[in-house]
Order: structure tokens, then C-alpha cells, then sequence
């Protein structure tokens, strides 16, 4: 009995020790393997990006960046109208996805017309964009998702607890859409980098003398939808612009693409060397520049465009329509690159692409599908280029 009633303390506090020490053990190992073990990225880790794209040539080249970079996760794609109209876009980045081995990326169709005005890319301009001459592309399995664009980022955009990065690369229809609906959207944005816009040098609407204007001053994505941008701006986002500013010290030139040719082995590298080559008439006329992928760079490397913080306001009407305006004064609502170090995009671009895994060949996305929209353009691919790539599937030459 006294044994007994001496034992038991002894027990209790032998069975708590080893609860202590069970409960210390466990909580050392869990915390210290927690990062390889758990799904959830580290809090370091930059947050997913949305693409969205009017899919005109060197938006293409801006996807096969990004598609190149393992650190950069792609969430989603929406498609907006702009160089192509938007079922032709929609077509061709899935047809990019599928040469990619990246069918997984779920596409959104977007906005057909601005949120106001019916300005259009030139004709010229735009079936380049969509036909894609002597560019290989496979013809997509995968279709667009039931909804559309807009109502999927509202969706996303709801929910502040995931935040989101957004790379604009077109007319920004599709992203004042949504933050008009859903005003809040812009706190679940962690960056907004948006090509567009020229702010201390002219505007871009008289390339290559294809579009009659008096408008000096406007970019052609903000020309395209000025009440789109402006709630953009309008939006307490934290936008990183990429306006001409900064794309005018990119230019794309003969040489750059006979370089990027000349190496060309992987998927990617190919499908960026008959991009460009289809661009040649613009490009030898000296007025094709890196727009959107000197933009998809920036997203990853903060060094290539220098930015600096200022208040933007977009002038909605009048014959300087889509001017991005420098207010004096008011509180800056952007980070806006003036200047662009032209070698580093070079260099980043070319390794990326150099470095791309080789694409495996996969299923369908086994998302939601729609039937496709019924195309305005039928969108087609004249290959005058040898079905060289090392694409999944065969060229095909044609898609739906
Ligand atoms: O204004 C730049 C935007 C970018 O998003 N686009 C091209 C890029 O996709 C329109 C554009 C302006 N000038 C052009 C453009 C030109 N000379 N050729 C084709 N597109
Ligand atoms: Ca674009």
C-alpha cells in the first residue's frame, strides 16, 4: 500500500514527462518539415499570375516567356479583344498551351467590345495576329472554359485571402469589367504590371502609317477602351505600368531574330523564331518593340524596367482620347517604368526560352468545357515554315 501510494506520483509524473516530451518532439519535427511536406507554398513564394491577352504576336512571345519559367505559375488566361478578336485568340492560346504540354491552364473568353467606343487594331494588323503565317501550332483538344472572363475574375478577385498577380497585355476591358462589378477585386491583387500607355513620350496609333488620326498622345491598349483603363487607375490596385516609355528602348531588330533563330532547338524557342519571322515586314521597318514580353519580364525581374511612383489619370475624350496623364500633385496611383535596360530583357528572354523543359504530351484540361465560340474570323494556319519543332503533337496546320 505505502509501495503503492508512493509509486503513483512517480508514474504521473513520468507519463507527463513523456506527453512533454512527446508534444516537444512532435512540434519541433512538424515545423521543421513542414515546408517540404505541406502543399501550401511558403509565404515567400510569389502568388500566382492571370494573364490577360489580346493573343497578338508578342503576346504569344510574352506566354512562351512565362511558360518557359518554372518559378512563374500560371492560374489562368483570359482572353480580351484587341489584336485578334476574341474566339481566334482563345483558339490560338490554347493551340500555344497544347505545344506547350501546358493544357492544364484553364483559358477564359472575355469582353468582345470596350466597356465604351468601338475602336478597333488595324485589319492589317490584326490578321497577322490571327493567322499566324509560317507559325507550327497543334491543333488544340482543349476547350475554353464555360465562363466567361470577366465573371471568373470577379470570382477570383473575391476572395482577398489568395492573392493574385495580374500581367495585362491588351485593351484592360476585361479588368475595369471587374472591378467595376467587384470594386474590392483590387485589394486581392498583390501587383497589376500592365503594358499600355505612353506618358512621357507619344503615343503609338501612327505605326507604321497604318491608322489615320490626330491623336499623338495615346498607346494603342488604352486608345482601345480609355473607361476600361480609367477604372483601372482608378482602382487603389497596385498597378507597375510598362507604358512606350520604357518598350521604345526594346526594339526588336533583324538581328535579335536571326539570333533567336539561329539556336532555336527547343519548342519553344521554334514556335518564338516563327513568331517573330511573321512580324518581318514590321520589324525591318523598324517599328515592332518587345511590348508585352519586355512586360512578362518585368513581372519576374524587377531590374529591366526602372520605375517610378506617379499619378495617372486617362484622358476619356477629345482628340488626346487613351492619354495615360501625369497629374502633378495628386497622390501616385503607379509605379511607371520610364526606362528599360534593353541587354538584360535580351539576355533573360533568350535563357528562358533556351531553358524551357521539353514539353509532355498530355490530356485535355478536365475542367469545365465550352462549346467554342462561334469564331467572326476563322481563325487558320498557313505554314510556310518546315514542320521542324519538336511540338506533342504534329503540326497540324490548321485550327478549329
Ligand atoms: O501598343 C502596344 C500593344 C502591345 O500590347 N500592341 C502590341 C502589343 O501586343 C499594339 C500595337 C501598337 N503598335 C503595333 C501594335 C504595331 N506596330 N504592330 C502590332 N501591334
Ligand atoms: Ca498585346
Amino acid at each position: 500500500m505505502t509501495r503503492t501510494m508512493r509509486m503513483r506520483p512517480m508514474r504521473r509524473f513520468r507519463f507527463r514527462f513523456s506527453v512533454i516530451a512527446f508534444l516537444a518532439a512532435y512540434f519541433t519535427f512538424s515545423t521543421a518539415l513542414a515546408p517540404a511536406a505541406c502543399a501550401t507554398p511558403p509565404i515567400s513564394a510569389p502568388a500566382p499570375v492571370i494573364v490577360d491577352t489580346d493573343a497578338g504576336t508578342d503576346d504569344l512571345l510574352a506566354l512562351a516567356f512565362l511558360l518557359a519559367r518554372s518559378d512563374v505559375h500560371i492560374e489562368a488566361i483570359t482572353v480580351v479583344n484587341g489584336m485578334d478578336h476574341v474566339p481566334v485568340g482563345v483558339a490560338n492560346v490554347l493551340a500555344l498551351l497544347q505545344l506547350a504540354g501546358r493544357t492544364d491552364i484553364p483559358v477564359y473568353a472575355g469582353s468582345s467590345v470596350p466597356l465604351a467606343g468601338h475602336a478597333a487594331f488595324p485589319a492589317a494588323w490584326r490578321k497577322i495576329a490571327e493567322d499566324l503565317p509560317g507559325v507550327d501550332l497543334p491543333k488544340a483538344q482543349a476547350k475554353p472554359q464555360t465562363e466567361s472572363a470577366v465573371s471568373f475574375l470577379v470570382r477570383r478577385l473575391s476572395n482577398s485571402k489568395r492573392p493574385v498577380r495580374i500581367l495585362a497585355l491588351g485593351p484592360l476591358t476585361n479588368i475595369g469589367a471587374a472591378l467595376r462589378q467587384e470594386p474590392y477585386g483590387a485589394q486581392s491583387i498583390e501587383e497589376l504590371v500592365i503594358m499600355g500607355g505612353a506618358v512621357r513620350v507619344p503615343g503609338n496609333l501612327g505605326d507604321g502609317g497604318v491608322f489615320k488620326t490626330e491623336n499623338k498622345t495615346a498607346e494603342w491598349n488604352f486608345f482601345m477602351d480609355p473607361l476600361a483603363a480609367s477604372i483601372v487607375f482608378g482602382s487603389k490596385a497596385s498597378i507597375r505600368l510598362i507604358p512606350l516609355d520604357a518598350t521604345q528602348q526594346v526594339p526588336i531588330r533583324a538581328d535579335f531574330v536571326k539570333s533567336l533563330g539561329n539556336g532555336a532547338k527547343g519548342t519553344l524557342e521554334q514556335f518564338a523564331a516563327q513568331v517573330l519571322a511573321s512580324d518581318d515586314v514590321e520589324i525591318r521597318e523598324g517599328y515592332f518593340y518587345a511590348w508585352d514580353p519586355l512586360a512578362a519580364v518585368a513581372l519576374v525581374d524587377l531590374d529591366v524596367v526602372r520605375v517610378t511612383p506617379m499619378a495617372i489619370q486617362i484622358a476619356l475624350t477629345g482628340n488626346e482620347m487613351g492619354r495615360s496623364v501625369e497629374t502633378q500633385g495628386a497622390p501616385p496611383n503607379a509605379r511607371v517604368g520610364l526606362s528599360a535596360d534593353a541587354a538584360e530583357f535580351r539576355r533573360e528572354f533568350v535563357a528562358a526560352l533556351a531553358a524551357a523543359p521539353a514539353p509532355k504530351p498530355q490530356a485535355p484540361a478536365a475542367a469545365p468545357a465550352a462549346k467554342p465560340t462561334p469564331a467572326t474570323t476563322a481563325p487558320q494556319t498557313k505554314s510556310a515554315a518546315p514542320a521542324a519543332t519538336a511540338a506533342p503533337a504534329a503540326p497540324s496546320n490548321g485550327k478549329p
